[in-house]
Parts: structure tokens; C-alpha cells; sequence
């Protein structure tokens, strides 16, 4: 068994079950060791929660990466979700330079908006300075609503396969170079991902359950992350995730008052049982 070395660059929610409370424990069950960098400290995610406390770790960003570079030590991927600021995005582009072995892999969630709207603290600045990290990526994870503005398209709650279409040239045109498309959906029924890989489209579709949780992009990224790690092809890592993920949303729904994030340490080893066959 391979066993890489990645880094993740995103914020602790310390309570909500998103980003590195999620990356790390989903990224490692996949049997990948997991390094951190976390942009920020809130007490808890953005969505849904008033009041949170955030602690903005962008200036402990140039010392990390300097020490990093001292000791000698690279990473075989580069995983980057929620950032907290836009002057983040500089310093990750110096990490990805500074800190990636030999044909380490880029992969960037643009974490930043859904629904429609951008998150709580994000504004137009960040979308612009977001767009060109995705352009040095090798794998982009938008959600729609992410797609969207950083497309500058209207977002839409019915659509055809033209409007996807339509976005995946202007991400292309961003710079953009395999893209997972998360929660597409042409039926009403059924939810999906687009794989859009070297400009072949693949669709793998999937039940749509009646709940929604919060912090299912993370999980999503970081299965997918975890998959492709262990060398399984974009696309069946694609599925892999979407697979996890719909497992962790049904779990959700078994629990009472769970809104503010997704159970998905029950099903962990759904997840582990499908990277490792
Ligand atoms: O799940 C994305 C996410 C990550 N981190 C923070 C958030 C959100 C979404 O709202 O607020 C802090």
C-alpha cells in the first residue's frame, strides 16, 4: 500500500463538524498521513451560528512554511478548503511552490459560498483573488453557487445539461484543469457529480435525500482527497465520495436537532471498506 503524505489547508470550527475536524479524521481513515495548516480559529462554522469568535491565522502562514522549508519537508498533495482572509491566498500559492514533492497534486475546494450566496465574512475581493488559485489547481471541487461566481454566471435552482456545460467552458477558460462539479442534479429525484477531466464529462448519478446537512462539501472534498490518494481514478474517487457522502446525510436524519453539521464518524467505515478494495 502507498502511503502519501498530504497537506490540508483550512480553518478549525471547533465545534460543527466542518473542515479540519472533518479532514483530518476522514483524510487519515483513508490511510493517509495528514498534515495541517489551519487559516483560522472560529469557535464555530459561520453557517447558522451568531456570535462566533475568529481568530485569523494568515500572518503565522510565511513562518510555518518557512520552518517546512528548513526541515526539509514536502507533501505529495496540497488540499486547501476554507481560507480566512484574501491575502491566504498569496501566501497558499507560496506554499504550493515552496512545500510539493515531485508531481505533488493541487487540489483547491473554493469553499466560500451555497445557496446561492457567499458565506458569512467573504466578499468580492476573495472571489477574484479565489479564482486564481483555482487556475493553479490540478483538481477544482466547486459546489454550483461556487461555480457561479467564480464564472460570474446567474445561479439557477433548475437547469440543463447546457448551463453545465456553459460553466464548465468558462471555469475551463479560468484556468480551471479537471473539475469534480458537486451536487448537480437534472431530475428531481436523483443528485449527482460531474467529473469533467481533461475535457471529457462523466456524470455519476445518485439518490437526492429529503435532508440536507451542513459540512457536506468538506466531506465530500476530503473523501474524494483521501480516494484519490490511494490511487483510485478521479472518477471512482468522485464516486467513492458521493457514495460516503449520501451515507453520512442518512445517518444525519437519525438523529434529532443535528443541523449544524453531518454524522460522519458512524459510517467511517463504509468509507475505508471502499478505499480499500
Ligand atoms: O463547510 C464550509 C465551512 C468551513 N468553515 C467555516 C464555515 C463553513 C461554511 O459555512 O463557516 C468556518
Amino acid at each position: 500500500m502507498t502511503y502519501p503524505k498530504i497537506l490540508t489547508i483550512q480553518d478549525i470550527s471547533c465545534y460543527g463538524q466542518c473542515s479540519l475536524t472533518v479532514a483530518l479524521p476522514i483524510i487519515s481513515a483513508c490511510g493517509v498521513e495528514t498534515c495541517v495548516l489551519p487559516s483560522a480559529v472560529l469557535s464555530t462554522h459561520t453557517g447558522g451560528f451568531t456570535g462566533f469568535t475568529f481568530r485569523d491565522l494568515t500572518e503565522d502562514m510565511p513562518a510555518i512554511k518557512d520552518h517546512w522549508v528548513k526541515e526539509g519537508i514536502k507533501f505529495d498533495a496540497i488540499y486547501t478548503g476554507y481560507l480566512g482572509s484574501t491575502k491566504q491566498i498569496d501566501y497558499v500559492a507560496d506554499i504550493f511552490e515552496a512545500t510539493g514533492a515531485e508531481h505533488f497534486v493541487k487540489i483547491v475546494d473554493p469553499a466560500m459560498a451555497d445557496n446561492g450566496k457567499l458565506y458569512v465574512g467573504f466578499d468580492e475581493a476573495f472571489v477574484e483573488a479565489m479564482k486564481t488559485l483555482c487556475a493553479k489547481a490540478d483538481y477544482v471541487l466547486p459546489n454550483l453557487t461556487e461555480a457561479c461566481f467564480l464564472t460570474g454566471t446567474e445561479y439557477r435552482t433548475e437547469y440543463d445539461r447546457a448551463y453545465i456545460d456553459e460553466i464548465l467552458a468558462k471555469l475551463t477558460a479560468l484556468g480551471c484543469k479537471n473539475i469534480i462539479f458537486t451536487g448537480i442534479s437534472y431530475k428531481p429525484d436523483t443528485n449527482g457529480v460531474v467529473v469533467y477531466e481533461n475535457g471529457q464529462y462523466s456524470y455519476y448519478e445518485h439518490s437526492k435525500q429529503p435532508n440536507s446537512c451542513h459540512g457536506t462539501g468538506d466531506i465530500y472534498a476530503s473523501a474524494f482527497v483521501g480516494a484519490l490518494m490511494r490511487g483510485k481514478s478521479a472518477y471512482e474517487s468522485a464516486k467513492i465520495a458521493a457514495d460516503y457522502t449520501v451515507e453520512c446525510i442518512k445517518r444525519t436524519a437519525q438523529e434529532e436537532n443535528h443541523w449544524y453539521g453531518a454524522a460522519f464518524e458512524p459510517v467511517l467505515q463504509k468509507l475505508v471498506e471502499a478505499v480499500n478494495r
